[in-house]
């Protein structure tokens, strides 16, 4: 049996992705795992409602499935997760996936099963791993609108992962899970996070030379931008800076709003959300992320790769010491390089694909 699962771990395997394709932190980051893993001789399919953010460029071995939710003028909210499952259920059979891989559980996990179930009619099996990222656990995931649903989808997955220590253990206590969770960390590409920095763009930022500070987020209530709007406040007071802030979401017209009554808005720039990220890790000095909860924030790991940290008055005020903290961040990042962590989804799958089913 041993050696059957090595078999696997050398074996070229047709992956099926499905994730939000917007800018939030679960999209970004089964991306970025399909982009390696298609750099790994991997056919990965991505099933989402629009062309993921990050998947720009074009790979020989990288395909892209569009799920359709057609209206009708009896749907006040067309059923996208029976066309999620319906769309996971065409491509499973017609591409002949080995495994089917998702991110955030609502509604990609329960989607998967009824997938799972339909292809069991014909005498097929798909395993279906569920990997779980935060907010599906830590809050709307336990709503008990969505709870039930939730723990029976998680349950009936192949293998289960979380993103950090903490959010394994987060699930344990919200839901009754009867499986294994393993912990499968963020990773990201730190040659490609280790920019250096473009004068010309830093210049258009900070024109005289000031301290940059950064936010990125999809500003939500969670990711406390008054604080971050407030934070910078204190921080001008003390050294000439600007605020950049990256992202859009529900938050932004207050934080305008805080930016004005402040009396700041001249120095804090709105960029809204940006694809090139690696770029303004580069030009900025600081990153400020004061969630009120984080599984594990992959903007952070991100800024961290670019040589950023966290203690804005005290660093900011001394070269020496926000050098240090800059290569402090980068060694912690390095142990989240995706050199380490994407073998990690490559032997569990291995273990969940049967031999005999794999692609060449
Ligand atoms: O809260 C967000 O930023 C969005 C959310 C998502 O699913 O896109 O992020 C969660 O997953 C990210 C990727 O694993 C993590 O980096 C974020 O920490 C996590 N958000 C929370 O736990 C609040």
């Amino acid at each position: 049996m041993e050696y059957l699962y090595l078999l696997n771990l050398f074996a070229a395997m047709n992956i099926g992705i499905v994730c939000y394709p917007t800018f939030g932190g679960s999209g970004v980051l089964a991306t970025e795992l399909g982009k390696a893993l298609a750099d790994k001789g991997h056919n990965v399919h991505f099933i989402t409602y629009q062309q993921p953010v990050r998947l720009t460029g074009f790979s020989a071995n990288i395909f892209y499935h569009e799920v359709r939710v057609p209206t009708y003028p009896l749907f006040d909210f067309p059923p996208y997760e029976t066309a999620l499952a319906s769309t996971m259920v065409d491509v499973i059979r017609n591409q002949h996936l080995d495994l089917l891989h998702v991110h955030y559980a609502i509604p990609h996990a329960s989607a998967a099963y009824m997938a799972k179930q339909i292809l069991a009619e014909d005498g097929m099996h798909i395993p279906v791993i569920t990997t779980l990222h935060g907010t599906d656990i830590t809050l709307v995931g336990k709503d008990k609108t969505y709870a039930p649903v939730v723990a029976f989808s998680i349950n009936q997955s192949d293998g289960i992962t979380a993103v950090s220590d903490n959010l394994r253990e987060e699930t344990f206590a919200n839901f009754r899970i009867e499986k294994q969770i393993e912990v499968i960390h963020n990773f990201v590409d730190i040659k490609r996070f280790s920019k250096r920095p473009i004068d010309a763009f830093r210049k258009v930022i900070a024109p005289n030379g000031e301290r940059i500070i950064l936010h990125a987020s999809n500003f939500r209530k969670i990711k406390r931008i008054a604080d971050v709007i407030r934070i910078y406040a204190k921080v001008k007071e003390e050294i000439p800076s600007k605020l950049l802030l990256v992202g859009d979401g529900p938050e932004r017209p207050m934080a305008e709003e805080l930016a004005r009554e402040l009396g700041i808005c001249d120095d804090v720039r709105f960029v809204g959300k940006q694809q090139d990220m690696e770029e303004i890790y580069a030009i900025s000095d600081l990153f400020l992320l004061p969630s009120e909860y984080e599984s594990f924030g992959l903007a952070a790991l991100e800024a961290m790769a670019g040589g950023m940290s966290e203690q804005a008055i005290r660093i900011l005020r001394n070269d020496d010491i926000l050098e240090k903290f800059r290569q402090e961040a980068r060694k912690q990042a390095d142990r989240f390089d995706i050199a380490n962590i994407v073998p990690q989804y490559e032997a569990l799958y291995a273990r969940f694909v049967p031999v005999r089913e794999l692609a060449h």
